[in-house]
């Protein structure tokens, strides 16, 4: 039985996630760096431990000084939260290498899944569909061939990559070449592995990404999908579950396909399932072996809390729910707060002079910020998540038009206003985008 769990996270998911220990009965332990010894989390938590200095790479991802803090404190778990070293296989192992329970998969499955070629080659054996491409890594040498087979436009993308990262489109035979060696120098560069992998493209895709948690034993229960298609740069803005653009029957068919494939690879704790969707077929294109930021329009229309399914898990007492008493009811929206410029995005750190979060039914926000809060320029600009749920998708809009009103957040830029002009357009109102229209709005609007 896990007594105390160490959060090694900072900002509104590390609130989120002591919120769910204290709900299980469970001590925690928050870490921060020099630049977060105001955070709320560190209020709120029955312990706390400096882990280092501003720079992440000296504190949030300082694995010595986390297991270190663990010693100190006598921590036998850790959340990793997500980001950080949330899908760090080599953390996981270290962690059960000194008898602290890792609240995640196991290293394996975190390894399996962060290569994009092993991930794909193991989607499709468990029966998960993906997009058509090459049969593992393409070198230069047969690039040519290889997309001769798959069919132009293809996508070159990193296998060390992921969100985007390390990607670049061929549309003819002349761009290939050079769209092959760039995407190489580029993964070389960024990931320390040039290796590539091919696919068709898509051109007009949503993103769908189905929720799983699995019990590690074999037993794997799918919570719905999320449809995170309205992004800017590949950073999430709006996400929506369920998606405008399914019915109830794709939606139960594609969820239990992911069920079945967890089951096979008896997966434990949360995760991920990305595909693209299009024309009405499911492609996927990664698993992410963490909690997700948007985890909570899942819990919304669910019910359950994916934090404390986790925790569960980790100690051993399995997954609180069968699948057939999982019950999707109604809408919901989450919105990324972000402390940045709504037009540019530019960052905006700075003092909050003034902060109202908004209340009433079926309103949620998870958020560490509040009045006098100083938003330090050392990590990313995410202040807060606006999550709205309604019975309907339009009374969830509704909900949310009152709300984006209602928030008041004072002396630093926010996005919020980026919503109130998504909440009153009509391809937003009719659920009609795909996975560019966010960019093409803002740039026809930013003229
Ligand atoms: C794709 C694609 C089109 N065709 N793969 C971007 C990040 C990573 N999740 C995979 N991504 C994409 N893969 C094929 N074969 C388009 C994207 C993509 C994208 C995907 C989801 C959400 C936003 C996106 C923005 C640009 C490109």
């Amino acid at each position: 039985m896990i007594s105390k769990i160490l959060i090694a996270n900072r900002g509104e998911i590390a609130l989120r996630v002591l919120r769910a220990c204290k709900e299980l009965g469970i001590a925690t332990v928050a870490v921060h760096s020099t630049a977060d010894s105001d955070a709320m989390h560190v209020r709120l938590a029955d312990e706390s431990v400096c882990i280092g200095p501003p720079p992440s790479r000296d504190s949030y991802l300082n694995i010595h000084q986390i297991v270190a803090a663990c010693e100190i404190t006598g921590a036998d778990a850790v959340h990793p939260g997500y980001g950080f070293l949330s899908e760090n296989a080599k953390f996981a192992d270290i962690l059960e290498a000194h008898g602290i329970t890792f609240i995640g998969p196991t290293a394996e499955h975190i390894r399996l899944m962060g290569d994009k070629i092993t991930a794909k080659k193991t989607a499709e054996e468990l029966g998960i569909p993906v997009v058509p491409g090459s049969d593992g890594e393409v070198k230069p040498e047969n690039a040519l061939k290889v997309a001769r087979e798959i069919g132009f436009p293809v996508l070159i993308k990193a296998t060390a990559g992921g969100g985007g990262r390390g990607m670049k489109v061929a549309r003819t035979e002349e761009d290939l070449e050079n769209a092959v060696a760039t995407a190489r120098a580029e993964a070389a560069a960024a990931f320390g592995n040039d290796a590539v992998y091919m696919e068709k493209f898509l051109g007009k895709p949503r993103h769908i990404e189905i929720q799983i948690v699995g019990d590690g034993e074999g037993n794997a229960i799918h919570l719905g999908e999320r449809d995170c298609s309205l992004q800017r740069r590949h950073q999430k803005v709006w996400e929506e579950a369920n998606s405008p653009a399914l019915n109830v029957e794709q939606r139960m068919k594609i969820g239990q396909v992911c069920a079945d494939a967890m089951k096979k690879m008896k997966y434990r704790g949360a995760g991920t399932i990305e595909f693209l969707y299009e024309n009405g077929e499911f492609y996927f294109i990664e698993m992410n072996t963490r909690l997700q930021v948007e985890h909570p329009i899942t819990e919304a229309i669910t019910g359950i809390d994916l934090v404390h399914e986790q925790i569960r898990v980790a100690s051993g007492a399995g997954l609180s729910v069968k699948q057939e008493d999982v019950v999707f009811s109604g809408h919901a929206i989450e919105c990324r707060i972000n402390a940045e410029d709504p037009r540019t995005f530019v960052p905006s750190p700075g003092t909050i002079t003034h902060f109202h979060a908004p209340g009433g039914l079926g309103v949620r926000v998870d958020s560490g910020a509040y009045q006098g809060y100083r938003i330090p320029p050392y990590y990313d600009s995410l202040i807060g998540k606006l999550i709205v749920h309604g019975r309907t998708r339009v009374e969830c809009m509704m909900r949310l038009r009152r709300v984006l009103d209602e928030f008041v957040i004072d002396g630093i830029k926010t996005t919020l206003p980026l919503f109130q002009e998504l909440i009153n357009n009509q391809d937003i109102a009719n659920g009609d985008y795909d996975i560019h229209w966010l960019e093409h709005h803002l740039a026809a609007t930013s003229a």
